[in-house]
């Protein structure tokens, strides 16, 4: 199968990149018969400009290339490697227009299908994949997904501090760059540390040490802290304002369904997170006791992991990203089948996610008809230095770039000289000691 000369050489030749037209018969499906364009490289780039971030970058025979982020918090090496030592040498030769075929070539052709590093592996191709689609037919991307929807995406910020004076600061802040929405965390009297709260609080990162840092978590206090909070936030506010608030899959569904109770006279637009979504039917015991928006979907990697909370309409918002969902690809076929059942899409959208991912996502969020928010956490200049980008904050959305492709690029020769450093996300355990979920 090496070396060139009768049909299944060809099938060899044609996989790494060699360019003999072949008929359909001789090929195994790679998508190069055509002879036309094919990708040429395809490089998986590592940098770390304040926090770590995974980059694909695929280049094609005619010079054009595409990006796609593949960065998973505290796990960002095995996706690298994935990359590297699984799917690039797959690439190399294939026609970079063949999105979908491309993308079921790696998904079923895994064989262990789904899972966070597999899946963000594959979300970068694809991603790369719909930015040089764009470059070549000379359209943002948000065209070839159907055009827009809407002006912009709205967009939530995180609004966050130890104590609740703090927070209303925060939240002004917010308030007087046009936010339309925020997402309220706040210290809990008697715990020394909390998630969603840091010690800046405009650039949030809590992967914060290479040995995971330990928290302690209180379910009692949490529950008696939080609905005082939204009071005085309401109160302070008034009814426009949307707030949100993460409970970081910290409760049981009993549990959160006495949060999701007690908050109703605050009017939140959505309660994230509010138990490990593991076990999908759970979450009709949320929804038998409150009327309290549940939003979900952050660690999700598939639509197998959402079908049942959107189709028993479980839950009012799905928080799913094209990096860690497999991409522009799936991310539109889990918004798709939300869209009948009346859940709308609130893409998560951390710092840990790159510049690449949230270029991609705004595309899908312009253009799907079920748009629901789009979280906005801003990266650090050094960042957005790596990554120059044509998205842009305005008025309390953000509208994509008008650019071909994604409107988004890394300058490599900028990442090498930010190399990567280890971070891990923390743990929780509770007073006892034993283990919770961070
Ligand atoms: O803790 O992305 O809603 N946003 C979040 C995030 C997650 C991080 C984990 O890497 O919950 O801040
Ligand atoms: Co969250």
């Amino acid at each position: 199968m090496e070396c060139g000369g009768h049909p299944m050489e060809t099938i060899a030749s044609v996989r790494y990149g060699r360019r003999e037209r072949v008929s359909l018969t001789e090929t195994t499906g790679s998508g190069a018969e055509e002879g036309h364009v094919r990708i040429v490289d395809a490089r998986v780039i590592v940098t770390c400009p304040g926090r770590n971030f995974v980059t694909l970058k695929v280049v094609t025979d005619d010079g054009v290339t595409g990006v796609g982020d593949a960065t998973l918090n505290g796990r960002e090496l095995a996706v690298a490697s994935y990359l590297t030592a699984h799917v690039v040498p797959l690439l190399i030769g294939r026609d970079p227009a063949r999105i979908e075929d491309t993308w079921q070539y790696l998904y079923r052709g895994a064989y262990w299908r789904r899972g966070p590093v597999t899946m963000s592996a594959i979300a970068a191709v694809d991603t790369a994949l719909w930015d040089i689609k764009g470059k070549v037919a000379g359209l943002p991307v948000y065209q070839l997904l159907g055009g827009r929807s809407r002006e912009g995406a709205t967009v939530y910020g995180h609004a966050n501090a130890p104590a609740v004076d703090e927070v209303l600061t925060e939240i002004a802040r917010y308030v007087a760059l046009g936010y339309r929405a925020v997402r309220v965390q706040t210290g809990v009297p008697g715990l020394a540390a909390t998630y969603g709260v840091g010690g800046d609080g405009q650039f949030y990162e809590p992967a914060d040490a290479a040995i995971p840092t330990e928290t302690v978590w209180d379910t009692d206090a949490y529950l008696h802290h939080v609905p005082g909070v939204f009071a005085r936030v309401r109160a302070e506010f008034g009814p426009q304002l949307k707030l949100l608030h993460d409970v970081h899959h910290r409760l049981t569904p009993i549990e959160a369904a006495r949060l999701g109770k007690s908050l109703e006279p605050y009017g939140l637009t959505w309660l994230e997170d509010p138990v490990p979504a593991e076990l999908q039917e759970g979450f009709r015991l949320i929804r038998q006791h409150t009327t309290t928006p549940i939003a979900v979907g952050e660690v999700f990697n598939s639509v197998w992991d959402c079908h049942q909370l959107i189709s028993e309409q479980l839950v009012d918002y799905i928080r799913a990203t094209v990096v860690h969902a497999g991409g522009i690809t799936h991310l539109r076929r889990i918004f798709d089948l939300a869209a009948l059942y009346h859940v709308r899409s609130g893409s998560h959208g951390a710092s840990d996610l790159s510049p690449v991912c949230l270029a991609a996502a705004l595309h899908l969020d312009v253009s799907i008809p079920n748009f629901g928010l789009q979280e906005y956490m801003r990266h650090t200049p050094d960042t957005d230095a790596v990554f120059p980008h044509g998205y842009r904050f305005d008025g309390g959305y953000l509208l994509p770039s008008e650019e071909p492709g994604l409107g988004v690029d890394i300058d490599e020769d900028l990442a090498a000289r930010h190399p990567y450093r280890p971070a891990s996300l923390p743990v929780n355990r509770l007073p006892d000691g034993s283990m919770h979920n961070w």
